[in-house]
C-alpha cells in the first residue's frame, strides 16, 4: 500500500488582537419589557493576520436583563481566557477556532464575538464576501423594524413613519398592560401591514387567555411571549394559539433549536449569531429549521455598523425568508463607527460589497467613542 500523506491546508495565524470598549449614545431610548436602553456599550474586537483585519462587536448588556451574560464578565473572559487562547495560534477555518472555544460552558455572546471576527478575517484572507463563505447570495435583503414601547399615539406615528419608509415588517414591543389595546389600535389604523409583536419573555401560561386575543389581529407571529429559558411552555401555548410563536431568547444552542422544532414550540425562529455562540451554530440552526419547514429571520441588538454588517450578510442565506430586524443605522445613532452608510431604501438593505463584512472603521470617530483599548500579542 502506498503511503498517503495528509494534505496540508493553509492555516490562518492570528498575529494580534485588539479589544476596545466603545460607547455609542442612542438617538432615542429603546424601551422593552425588561427595561430601557439609553446607549450601547460594547466590546469591539479586531483580529489581525498579515495585512488582514477581522471585526466583530459583542452584544451582551451591562446587566443580565436580556440573557444571562454581562459586559463585565465578557470583558474579563475575553482578556483572561479567550484572546490569550487564540492569539499566536493558527486555524484552518472558523470551525477549528470554534472547537477550541466550545468546551467552555455558556457565554455564547462572548464566544461569538471571537468567532465572528475570525469569520470576517477568514473571508478576507480568501478575498470573498462574508455572505459567500456563509452560503448566502444576493445583493440586498428585506428590512424590518423593531419599535420600542411607547404610548398608543406615539406608536401610531412611528408605525406610519416607518411604513411610509417602506419597511417590510413592523414589530411592536409589548408587555402586560401595554398589549391588546395597543396592537388593536395599530391594526385598525393599518389593516394591511405585516405586523408582529415581541414580549421579551414577560408573560406566563396564566396569560394564555389574554394572548389568544392577539389571534384576531393577523400578526405574522408573537415573539418570545414566555420565559427566556423555557421551551416547553411555548409548546403548550402554541397548541392554544393560532398566531405562530417565534422564539428568540430560548434558542441558545442547536439542541434547544431542535427541541423547539420537534415539539412545535416555535413556528418561526429568530436567529441571532451572538445568542447561538457563533456562525457555526447559527448555520446549523438555519439548516435544522429549514428541514422542519420553519422560516427564520435575523434578530438585531441595536448594533453599530460592524454588527449590522454581519447581520446583513447572514440574512442572505436561503431560509431567511422573513424580514429581519436589520434597519437603518441612522435610526439608532447620530453617527456610526463605520465609513459606509447602512441605510435601507424602500425596505431593502444593500449587502456591503467587498471581502469579509465589507465595511471599514471610521477611525477618528471610533477613537472619540472608545472608552478603553487593549492589545494582545503572541
Ligand atoms: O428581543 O429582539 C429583541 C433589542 C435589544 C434586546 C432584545 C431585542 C432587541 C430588538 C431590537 O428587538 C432589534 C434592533 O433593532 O436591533
Ligand atoms: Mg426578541
Amino acid at each position: 500500500m502506498p503511503e498517503i500523506s495528509k494534505p496540508t491546508r493553509p492555516q490562518l495565524t492570528i498575529d494580534r488582537a485588539e479589544l476596545r470598549l466603545v460607547r455609542l449614545p442612542l438617538l432615542n431610548p429603546f424601551v422593552i419589557s425588561t427595561g430601557t436602553m439609553y446607549d450601547r456599550i460594547f466590546p469591539l474586537l479586531t483580529l489581525y493576520s498579515g495585512a488582514h483585519q477581522g471585526y466583530a462587536e459583542g452584544v451582551m448588556d451591562p446587566l443580565p436583563d436580556y440573557l444571562g451574560e454581562t459586559l463585565p464578565a465578557a470583558m474579563a473572559l475575553l482578556k483572561d481566557l479567550f484572546l490569550p487562547m487564540i492569539v499566536g495560534k493558527s486555524f484552518e477555518n472558523p470551525a477549528a477556532l470554534g472547537k477550541l472555544l466550545s468546551p467552555w460552558r455558556g457565554h455564547q455572546m462572548t464566544k461569538a464575538t471571537v468567532e465572528m471576527a475570525f469569520w470576517d478575517l477568514w473571508a478576507k484572507s480568501l478575498d470573498l464576501p462574508l455572505q459567500t463563505v456563509l452560503g448566502g447570495t444576493g445583493d440586498a435583503i428585506d428590512a424590518g423594524v423593531s419599535l420600542g414601547i411607547g404610548s398608543i399615539d406615539d406608536t401610531l406615528a412611528r408605525v406610519a413613519d416607518h411604513h411610509s419608509q417602506g419597511y417590510k415588517r413592523i414589530k411592536l414591543k409589548i408587555k402586560p398592560g401595554h398589549d391588546i389595546t395597543l396592537v388593536r389600535a395599530i391594526r385598525e389604523a393599518f389593516p394591511d401591514i405585516r405586523l408582529s409583536v415581541d414580549a421579551n419573555a414577560c408573560y406566563t401560561l396564566a396569560d394564555a387567555t389574554l394572548l389568544r386575543k392577539l389571534d384576531d389581529l393577523a400578526l405574522d407571529y408573537i415573539e418570545q411571549p414566555l420565559a427566556w429559558d423555557d421551551i416547553r411552555d411555548h409548546a403548550i401555548l402554541q397548541k392554544r394559539m393560532k398566531t405562530p410563536i417565534c422564539l428568540d431568547e430560548c434558542i441558545n444552542s442547536v439542541r434547544a433549536c431542535r427541541q423547539a422544532l420537534q415539539t412545535d414550540a416555535g413556528r418561526v425562529i429568530n436567529i441571532k449569531v451572538a445568542r447561538a455562540g457563533g456562525y457555526y451554530t447559527a448555520l446549523q440552526m438555519h439548516d435544522l429549521a429549514a428541514a422542519f419547514d420553519v422560516p427564520v429571520w435575523c434578530g438585531g441588538m441595536l448594533e453599530s455598523g460592524i454588527g449590522r454588517a454581519h447581520n446583513i450578510h447572514l440574512s442572505t442565506l436561503p431560509n431567511f425568508t422573513k424580514p429581519g430586524d436589520v434597519s437603518s443605522a441612522s435610526r439608532y445613532f447620530a453617527r456610526d463607527i463605520i465609513v459606509e452608510k447602512l441605510e435601507a431604501t424602500d425596505g431593502r438593505m444593500a449587502v456591503p460589497k467587498g471581502a469579509g463584512i465589507g465595511v471599514t472603521l471610521d477611525e477618528n470617530y471610533l477613537t472619540e467613542m472608545t472608552l478603553s483599548s487593549e492589545s494582545f500579542c503572541a
